[in-house]
């Protein structure tokens, strides 16, 4: 049985050691919730990917630990579950927040792999021991910029090289970063910048062997995304507009996408993500991991949950060291040719550094039943 006693939330803020810039704003630093979940001597972690402001989705850091705090955590708190799908039934009937209520199931999760003793990927039903990666490049100063960005990732080994576009800067970071490197597995997010007006614009990247295009239009949109598609040779991966299993669905089956990018927040959890995952196999389609540049525990979770076989483009998991100085766990998380190794041991395998989040952190609480 899954037994949750008591909770603590953290949030510290991290300075990212890159400047990452998207079509919805620019970033130096993140700012990373934090929840532990204990039972029975066991901390099972998770993270939280809303931000400071809804600038990706609707969700907020402010809004999800005042959910956490007066009625998610309250319902879980002091009860016992058969399991971690158990403990996201109990916050089923809620609307939305999808990543915070993740907070607490994705914790769940790794207390109860931690608990049975076995890693989160397995405990998934995945069977890697190591998941292809690819990175995301923020938006560069200009062309010469991208194309020393994609040189030192290529050299490094990544997978695949994720271009961040804006309308004004779309097809010139893409040719330049072609024509240097031919070969390379080659993609684009526009994180919703663009409108059906602009699909003359994003079909000149047919020209560009991409392998896909990243959410072009609306977040919350699927109608336009499957007109847009008509209109492309390239395929949609479609990223904010699926918050769940049935998004996913209504998508795939209107034509908005032929991949799709599975977060595990974004979709309110691991067993949500799993039936993305599921759902877009059934359809025939592929699936790769995201990112939402997150600390250690975000990313143990994303690698384990990337194990699972319909995972077969490579994901945005990359090195933790490109982002941070220090992290905020204990192992290391680092890539090698493109391969980063799935953390051994139960649960996520990684373990707070709680002495770098004593020193760093600008909140702490502890809540009981
Ligand atoms: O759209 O995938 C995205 C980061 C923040 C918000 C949205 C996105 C991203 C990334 C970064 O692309 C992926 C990563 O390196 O974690
Ligand atoms: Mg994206």
């Amino acid at each position: 049985m899954l037994r949750i006693d008591a909770a603590e939330l953290w949030l510290v803020r991290l300075p990212l050691k890159f400047r990452f810039e998207t079509s919805f704003g620019v970033q130096t630093e993140k700012l990373v919730p934090l929840l532990v979940l204990h039972g029975d001597g066991v901390q099972g972690l998770s993270e939280g990917t809303m931000e400071f402001a809804p600038m990706y989705r609707e969700e907020t850091i402010a809004g999800a630990l005042h959910l956490l705090r007066e009625v998610f955590l309250p319902r879980v708190l002091g009860e016992t579950f058969a399991n971690p799908e158990a403990v996201e039934a109990a916050l089923g009937g809620f609307r939305g927040n999808r990543m915070a209520r993740a907070m607490v199931e994705m914790a769940a999760w790794d207390l109860w792999a931690r608990t049975l003793g076995v890693g989160l990927g397995t405990l998934l039903g995945g069977r890697k021991t190591e998941v292809e990666v690819g990175v995301s490049l923020g938006i560069q100063a200009d062309e010469d910029a991208t194309v020393d960005a994609v040189r030192r990732h290529v050299e490094q080994g990544y997978r695949r090289i994720k271009l961040k576009i804006k309308p004004g800067w779309d097809v010139q970071p893409v040719r330049a970063a072609r024509e240097a490197f031919p070969d390379i597995r080659l993609t684009v997010d526009a994180n919703s910048a663009y409108t059906l007006a602009d699909s003359g614009r994003l079909a000149a990247l047919d020209a560009y062997d991409l392998t896909y295009t990243e959410q072009p239009l609306a977040w919350d949109d699927l109608v336009d995304h499957a007109e847009l598609q008509r209109r492309l040779r390239t395929p949609l991966c479609l990223d904010e507009s699926v918050a769940s299993a049935a998004d996913a669905r209504k998508g795939l089956a209107l034509g908005a996408g032929r991949v799709i990018n599975v977060k595990v927040a974004r979709v309110g959890g691991l067993a949500e993500a799993r039936r993305v995952h599921d759902l877009a196999h059934a359809f025939g389609v592929p699936v790769w991991c995201g990112g939402m540049l997150e600390s250690g525990v975000g990313r143990a979770h994303n690698i384990h949950l990337s194990t699972l076989p319909n995972f077969t483009l490579p994901g945005d998991t990359s090195s933790a060291s490109r982002y941070w100085e220090t992290d905020v766990v204990n192992e290391g998380l680092e890539a090698e040719g493109g391969l980063m190794p799935v953390p051994q041991g139960p649960g996520i395998g990684v373990t707070l550094n709680r002495d770098f989040l004593a020193d760093v952190s600008e909140l702490y609480e502890e809540h009981r039943a």
